[in-house]
């Protein structure tokens, strides 16, 4: 098997070939190919697009330089369509969380799945990279402060790809850790990983019962009441920590005892550590009431009450569930952390050759992205859906739509929604706990089939701005934009808001039984100022098209959200972003929703507190900044190195939703992003941008394309005589 290899190799090369590197992009499932064979990869030669993923020379010519903000967009776009992939969708990077990748390499390692040595490369070279310069450890995210998460779980994964405990870089790691507390002082999902790898005892992992799985649907704490991205890990955790399931011991395994502690591993108390943490992890401490719980299912639950039929029939519903979910989606699943923990269960419960674990097996590489750098792990499988529906906005927005130079790129994005749109219910809806998803759009692919309100907002959207321009093809009847209505009107929460995947199936109290430590506000759904706003500016484009359809409810979903977004407006007059870093993301969605129901600047009290909130953070470069800082703390903190143009160009936008009277502000803030041009057309990556969990930051590469093109595209639209330069 491949752990024998690994253990047997040679040093790792440097570096792999970036020559050699290849986006594969089938309908949406992205994967990326090594081309060890020359004649491979004169056959299939490297696109741009990988080109510029890899961060290799494009020698691309400068163009034109733009006199005016619509000229930019058309350079913007010149470059941008450039990384359009065949099927229609563009893709991007999309790291920052640090503890993705090791859940996917832990999980090839304790199913004997071999690892190519071209991966192990480029997945040293990107944990190398991202190294915190100063102590050499890993945080939560790219950007954080050094964390026992980060540093044990990315020393473990370079590790088992092959680095060894001596070099440097290693050396000061271990310091790092050592100096945190230790792998001891992990929170609990490094626990379980370490526990699962054979690195650590399962006594030192708070537990995961699965009974809770057969609590009946109406208590108020079962389960499916949870947001869905930790009801579907509590899920698989479960099943490992209820089988106190162990991957066979390596000499590796016996190496990391030895690096991972700061005590000697036969010696260390492993019931003791179980609430052990170091301060840095700990996020969201645990409360009182789970404590509790917890003391109680270690000493009275387990060793004495559990009966075993119960325990049985909690595994096997919970296996079901498992298999429920990879059929739901072909194995994809929800997100990379639940699918390395799935493949883990299906390789305990089905063995090496299982289809199951085939499948997860190949499924695993659509997370995997390179770059420059190296190897990393995506937030999901991909930004396609999300990030293709805002290209075609950025192009109406300027008005560039009828212009046939922009046709086949507008063309091609079109047929990609359209293919994408998720036309059935997942297989398995109710037993699994499903919302509706009948024509709605996923964030990434129809396979992973994870239905979301904004984003079917934005992605409905785009499909309704282009198939109501003249000329254009109409590929989605009107029955399946009705679908994708009939869906949207399913995410109200009595609040009148929207939440993410489905609307909230209990209150904010569940935080108390939040046991991950290392995020905030996870337990359940929140209703979501992004959310909310999306989904309203969708429904006042539709209605404005098909005025009868289902028109009472959607004009009253529309008058409660819009009250309900106005609730949530901060006294001084932003909104808090959930999902972007951080007041710019979320204001500008709140102004772009008062906009689609008329209320600007000229009668609204809430428009003009949003301006004023907007204005007073301009820079005196005209640009605004924003630091993840901000999102942890929930305030408007600045970002250290100056203005930044994505958080500029959302700015410009909600002004100009707002109507905000004064050209001044506004020609300046254009100035500055047509100032961060470059001569190519493209926008160079700044600071990340965006956020979920209030802690944990993840970049939107794409982000620095579309909406500067959006921004300066809306000003040029409503102030046309003004060139700016
Ligand atoms: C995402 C990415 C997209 C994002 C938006 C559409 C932007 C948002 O408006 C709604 C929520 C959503 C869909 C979202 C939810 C949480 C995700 C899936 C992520 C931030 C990407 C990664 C993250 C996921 C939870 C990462 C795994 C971590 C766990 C705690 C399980």
């Amino acid at each position: 098997g491949g752990n024998k290899n690994l253990a047997k190799r040679q040093k790792l090369p440097e570096r792999t070939d970036p020559a050699r590197w290849r986006l594969r992009d089938d309908a949406g499932c992205q994967t990326w190919h090594y081309l060890d064979d020359d004649a491979e990869a004169k056959k299939w030669p490297q696109s741009l697009a990988d080109k510029y993923f890899l961060e290799l020379p494009l020698n691309l010519p400068d163009l034109h330089k733009a006199t005016n903000p619509t000229e930019a967009v058309q350079n913007g776009l010149d470059f941008f369509e450039k990384l359009q992939l065949p099927p229609g969708n563009w893709g991007c990077e999309y790291g920052g969380p640090m503890f993705l990748l090791p859940g996917i390499v832990i999980a090839w390692y304790v199913t004997k799945t071999p690892i190519s040595l071209a991966y192990a490369t480029e997945i040293k070279n990107y944990l190398f990279a991202r190294a915190h310069p100063d102590d050499g450890g890993w945080g939560l995210h790219i950007e954080g402060e050094s964390t026992v998460l980060g540093t044990a779980l990315n020393y473990v994964t370079l590790r088992i790809v092959g680095v060894e405990a001596d070099e440097p870089p290693m050396v000061k790691a271990r310091a790092t850790l050592h100096r945190l507390g230790g792998a001891t002082h992990g929170p609990h999902w490094v626990k379980v990983w370490l526990s699962v790898l054979g690195v650590a005892d399962w006594a030192v992992v708070n537990p995961v019962p699965p009974e809770l799985w057969l609590l009946p649907d109406w208590v108020p704490i079962a389960p499916w009441r949870w947001w869905i991205h930790m009801r579907m890990v509590f899920l698989a955790m479960s099943y490992m920590y209820s089988k106190r399931w162990v991957c066979e011991e390596t000499a590796l395994v016996r190496a990391l005892r030895q690096e991972l502690y700061t005590e000697d591993y036969a010696h260390i108390q492993w019931a003791a550590h179980r609430n052990s943490i170091a301060p840095m992890d700990n996020y969201h401490p645990k409360s009182w009431l789970l404590n509790s719980v917890n003391w109680a299912l270690v000493h009275v639950w387990n060793p004495y009450l559990r009966p075993n039929l119960l325990k049985q029939r909690a595994e096997q519903w919970v296996s079901d569930l498992i298999d429920m979910e990879d059929e739901n989606t072909d194995y994809a699943d929800l997100a990379p952390v639940n699918n390395p923990m799935n493949m883990v269960c299906c390789y305990i419960r089905d063995g090496p050759d299982s289809y199951a674990v085939r499948r997860h097996r190949e499924r695993l590489h659509e997370f995997l992205w390179v770059k420059g750098e190296g190897l990393l792990c995506n937030g999901t499988n991909g930004v396609q859906c999300w990030d293709t529906a805002f290209a075609i906005q950025a192009v109406v927005d300027a008005g560039l739509h009828t212009d046939p130079r922009w046709r086949p790129m507008l063309l091609a994005a079109l047929a990609f929604l359209d293919d994408q749109q998720i036309r059935d219910e997942a297989p398995h809806k109710d037993k699994a706990y499903r919302q509706r998803r009948k024509g709605a759009w996923a964030f990434s692919t129809k396979t992973q089939g994870y239905a979301v309100s904004d984003c079917i907002s934005e992605a409905l959207k785009s499909v309704i701005l282009l198939q109501k321009t003249p000329g254009f093809p109409q590929r989605l009847d009107d029955q399946r934009i009705f679908d994708a209505i009939d869906t949207v009107l399913t995410f109200q929460s009595p609040s009148g808001g929207c939440a993410s995947y489905e609307p909230p199936r209990a209150g904010e109290w569940m935080e108390m039984l939040n046991a991950a430590e290392v995020f905030g506000n996870i337990m359940v759904e929140y209703d979501y100022p992004e959310c909310t706003t999306a989904v309203v500016t969708v429904l006042s484009l539709f209605r404005q098209h098909w005025p009868d359809y289902r028109a009472g409810e959607i004009q009253r979903f529309i008058q409660r959200s819009v009250a309900w977004i106005k609730t949530v407006q901060r006294p001084e007059g932003g909104w808090y972003g959930n999902w972007g870093i951080c007041f710019t993301y979320a204001t500008m969605f709140a102004l772009e929703s008062l906009y689609s129901v008329g209320e600007t600047c000229a009668n609204s009290e809430h428009a003009r507190r949003a301006c004023v909130f907007l204005l007073s953070k301009q820079r005196p470069d005209g640009g605004w900044s924003e630091s993840y800082r901000a999102c942890e703390r929930g305030e408007y903190i600045e970002h250290p190195s100056g203005s930044l143009v994505v958080q500029t160009a959302w700015a410009v936008i909600g002004l100009l939703k707002a109507d905000y009277p004064d050209v001044a502000p506004l020609r300046k803030a254009v100035a500055f992003i047509m100032s961060r041009q470059q001569p190519n057309g493209e926008w160079l990556q700044e600071a990340i941008e965006g956020v979920f969990n209030k802690s944990c930051m993840i970049s939107y590469p794409n982000y620095k394309f579309v909406f500067p093109m959006k921004a300066l595209g809306q000003f040029h639209h409503r102030y046309p005589k003004e060139n700016v330069v």
